[in-house]
């Protein structure tokens, strides 16, 4: 196989000044005709090779000259053209098949070929799809697109940039230009042609620039835009106020479609998004999705920035736009919300997904070394943990020095495609301290163990912390080396209070505050406490300082007395966290369970408590996930996990009682409402909970209070709940309810995406049968993204005790369906098949059965490069 590494980088030998395009648009066959404005590396030889994947090649000219058949060559997907030099325009007449693009990759079609409309995807390599061109990061042009098309059938004509005139054409046609003055990497390319409705709002930008911003959707969803043009706002807002950053054409457009490989794609002043993180509205969307769209809007948007103004070199450095992009959007939602919510959101999606990805055969650098398709790369790991470092960096400059760094990275490199050097270089340099070390951290593949032991030297009134790290063995990476970790710390009295800090050999300022960051920037090390009255209880790695696994030998009364009393609402949580995994490790061996008193008895108190945020105890009360429980065990039985944390949560809720448990899910339903303020949203989070809670002792009770519910419900949040409690306790009201929920959203393709998934949290070996049935439905199609990941993807993902059946069906349905997929939809196919992370440490039966599947799938001749590369990793 042919893996590209980051090593073999070399400049572009021939660049593109500026690019001329004009489409003849169609749904079966659209021509495209680019003009090529070349400029040669004279230090380099090459000859002129282009990228174009399946392009039919119609016409092509060099300065004017229709180029002799002798002159070039296409294959491999490669063009090759002799003759050219620097200054020569090299112009290309192509065809494509728009309607026949079931991979979503270059243009193609989205819905029906009756009312759909016409898209792109271009990153990462979409842009070879549509016409030949140097398709790198690093290759910046001028872009001029010309869109011709018949004005009934395409009456709205988009593409990046500013507009640049429009008009009539014979034949019932007509014309649209966009320039960009931005120079841009071709896969910012975007154009949309259909029939699209729009909402519109005028925004002008801190400096007084005036920019129209415009929301297109198809008409039976353009009622459900207004909430991300506010969130749009307050992104464009935010940027201002916090980064100095301000929007830099006339008009941003932001176009929603149902048929998307990802999640939204942040294309130079076209921004298209898939549905999903678009559309809001209270009948059909929860409170999860509002905040998700609120968060895409904002990621998107400040891609401008981070992204696209300050590109990559190369697709190794992805994590230079996509973890800052994905911390800015962080930071941007904390402040929008609840900022130790949204850590715990955040650190709880990093364990869910990043960890597990660190910890398996899938396992890579936030800038990895070598890939074969770069779209397998678009993970967690460079999301979620280049964001982690992003913070890592950012808590070490403070909130000025950040500024101050970031402020030196977008103007020293505006314009220009960068790397992840380039940036830790400026923010180093900004505030002349170096951050170089930092760079292990992208290197460098797995999670840290941060391990923690703390003495106390009563006669010396000492504490001594002693910290170590260490990372295992990640494929192609045995060796590890020792990584800066910043860990942030307090120490508790044990009644609960906050102590002073003076550690020895510091200076006198830092001396006397109550919280401090230590950096553990070797093996091991340790910090001495002085001053410290008695045996302290530590609060370590506060707010997730760092993106390590720390080892603490807390005992239980410990972590119940930060549950208790830790200020910073991340650890406090945390600590339950913890708790709850140790209740869990003694529930599995049948050992004494101090942690499980505790929890629950820590939690009981809590629940009592009408001083704490409603969505914040909602988060307390919710133990860790199966998945990420399953993380520390050695040989997994997913069964045998789901039934544990099953009966963790039938102790809670014991604990608790029953009646409390009741009265305050009245309280909470009496409050019902559709609207989506902090507190009516905590008040369903919380309400939600409980529910769950009291289904956990007494299904029969929380089926008619589900009942009742779903049938009352003001808003999708309160009936998406109850209808997951009749599911999961496979309740027979279930029935009724799924049947009204079809019925009621049978037309709307978001919401029936939720009738899947819910369906796919049957209880154990049920699910298998459910899951077959629903893909026979009539509503059911694989060429939907959205709802393949509806149905195989929350089944596989989401239901770990359902896919993982000990008879290895589970398995055996996704290996047939993957060969499907890939055949259609190799994106798709290929993250769906990262379900099977962790295979490894499955039981014996269940992991003889996934490495059946597994091998057969490495043995299929056809698979993709996307695919072919997931499943060959899969067997490290
Ligand atoms: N650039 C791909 C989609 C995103 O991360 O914004
Ligand atoms: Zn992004």
């Amino acid at each position: 196989s042919s893996l590209i590494r980051l090593s073999d980088y070399r400049a572009p030998a021939w660049r593109v000044a500026k690019i001329e395009l004009a489409f003849d648009l169609g749904i079966d066959s659209t021509e495209v005709t680019s003009r090529l404005h070349l400029q040669r590396d004279p230090a380099q030889q090459e000859p002129l090779r282009l990228d174009g994947e399946g392009l039919a090649l119609l016409s092509i000219a060099l300065d004017g000259q229709p180029l002799s058949d002798q002159a070039w060559r296409y294959a491999d997907n490669v063009l090759e053209v002799d003759g050219a030099r620097d200054g020569s325009v090299l112009e290309t007449r192509v065809r494509v098949q728009p309607a026949a693009n079931t991979a979503l990759e270059g243009l193609y079609l989205s819905g029906s070929r009756e009312a759909g409309f016409l898209l792109t995807q271009c990153e990462a390599e979409g842009f070879r799809h549509i016409t030949f061109f140097p398709d790198r990061p690093d290759v910046l042009a001028s872009y001029t697109v010309t869109l011709r098309a018949d004005r009934e059938r395409f009456p709205v004509l988009l593409a990046g940039g500013n507009p640049d005139g429009s008009g009539e054409l014979e034949g019932g046609r007509h014309w649209a230009r966009f320039v960009d003055p931005h120079p841009r990497p071709s896969y910012l390319f975007a154009l949309v042609a259909g029939r699209l409705q729009k909402i519109e709002r005028d925004y002008t930008t801190g400096s007084g620039r005036a920019v129209t911003l415009v929301i297109w959707a198809e008409p039976d969803a353009i009622g459900q835009c207004g909430y991300a043009m506010d969130a749009l706002e307050r992104s464009m807002r935010w940027d201002e106020d916090t980064y100095g950053r301000e929007y830099d054409l006339d008009v941003f457009h932001v176009v929603a479609t149902h048929d998307f490989n990802m999640g939204a794609m942040e294309n130079k002043g076209l921004n298209i998004f898939n549905a999903k993180y678009l559309l809001a509205d209270p009948d059909s969307s929860t409170d999860d999705e509002y905040r998700a769209v609120e968060a895409v809007v904002a990621h998107e948007y400040f891609h401008n920035w981070s992204g696209n103004r300050v590109t990559c070199r190369d697709w190794f450095q992805l994590s230079l736009k996509e973890g800052l992009t994905v911390f800015r959007e962080q930071q941007f939602s904390a402040d929008m919300n609840s900022a130790p919510l949204k850590r715990i959101e955040d650190v709880a999606l990093l364990r869910r997904a990043q960890f597990p990805e660190d910890a398996g055969p899938l396992a890579h650098p936030v800038r990895p070394a070598q890939y074969a398709e770069i779209n397998n790369f678009y993970t967690a790991t460079v999301y979620e943990k280049g964001s982690e470092l992003v913070r890592m960096v950012a808590g070490r400059l403070g909130r000025d020095g950040f500024r101050r760094g970031m402020d030196l990275y977008f103007s020293r490199n505006d314009g220009h495609a960068a790397t992840l050097e380039d940036f830790l270089g400026a923010l180093g340099e900004a505030n002349g301290i170096d951050l170089m070390p930092y760079l292990a951290w992208y290197a460098q593949a797995g999670t840290p163990r941060l391990t923690a032991r703390g003495h106390y030297n009563a006669a010396q009134r000492a504490y001594t912390l002693t910290l170590s790290q260490h990372t295992p063995p990640t494929p192609n990476q045995a060796s590890k080396q020792a990584l800066p970790i910043p860990v942030k710390l307090a120490l508790f009295d044990r009644e609960g209070q906050l102590l002073p800090l003076h550690l020895a050999g510091d200076d006198a300022d830092a001396s006397g505050a109550t919280e401090r960051v230590v950096v553990l920037d070797r093996a091991e090390q340790s910090f001495v406490f002085q001053q410290v009255p008695s045996a302290p209880v530590p609060s370590l790695l506060r707010g997730f300082s760092a993106p390590v696994i720390l080892e603490c030998d807390y005992s239980p009364d410990e972590l119940a007395l930060l549950l208790r009393h830790d200020v910073d609402g991340f650890n406090r949580w945390e600590a339950g966290q913890q708790l709850a995994a140790r209740a869990f490790d003694n529930l599995r061996d049948g050992d004494a369970n101090l942690a499980l008193d505790a929890w629950c008895e820590a939690l009981a108190a809590l629940f009592g408590d009408t001083g704490i945020d409603d969505a914040l105890l909602a988060d307390l009360l919710t133990p860790p996930g199966e998945i990420e429980l399953a993380e520390r065990e050695r040989v997994v039985d997913p069964s045998h996990v789901h039934a544990l944390r099953l009966k963790l949560q039938e102790h809670l809720a014991l604990r608790i009682g029953r009646e409390p448990l009741q009265q305050r899910y009245d309280a909470l339903a009496a409050r019902t409402n559709r609207k989506l303020d902090a507190t009516s949203q905590a008040h369903r989070r919380l309400k939600r909970r409980v529910l769950d809670l009291i289904a956990s002792i007494d299904p029969w009770g929380a089926h008619t209070l589900a009942t009742l519910q779903y049938d009352n419900a003001p808003s999708m949040t309160d009936r998406l709940a109850a209808l997951s409690v009749l599911v999961r306790g496979n309740a027979p009201q279930a029935h009724a309810a799924l049947a009204h929920f079809r019925e009621r959203y049978a037309d709307n393709p978001l919401a029936m995406d939720k009738w899947f998934s819910v369906q796919t949290q049957l209880p154990g070996d049920m699910v298998l049968e459910r899951v077959q049935s629903l893909a026979q439905d009539a509503a059911f199609t694989l060429k939907n993204p959205n709802r393949v990941n509806a149905l195989y993807g929350a089944w596989a993902r989401n239901n770990p005790d359902g896919f993982h059946r000990a008879d290895g069906s589970g398995y055996r349905l996704l290996g047939v369906l993957l060969q499907q997929l890939d055949a259609i939809n190799p994106q798709v196919a290929a993250r769906l098949a990262t379900a099977f992370n962790g295979w490894q440490r499955l039981e014996p039966a269940r992991h003889a059965a996934a490495q059946a599947v597994i091998d057969t799938l490495a043995a299929q001749p056809h698979l993709s490069r996307n695919l072919g590369e997931i499943v060959r990793s899969m067997r490290h």
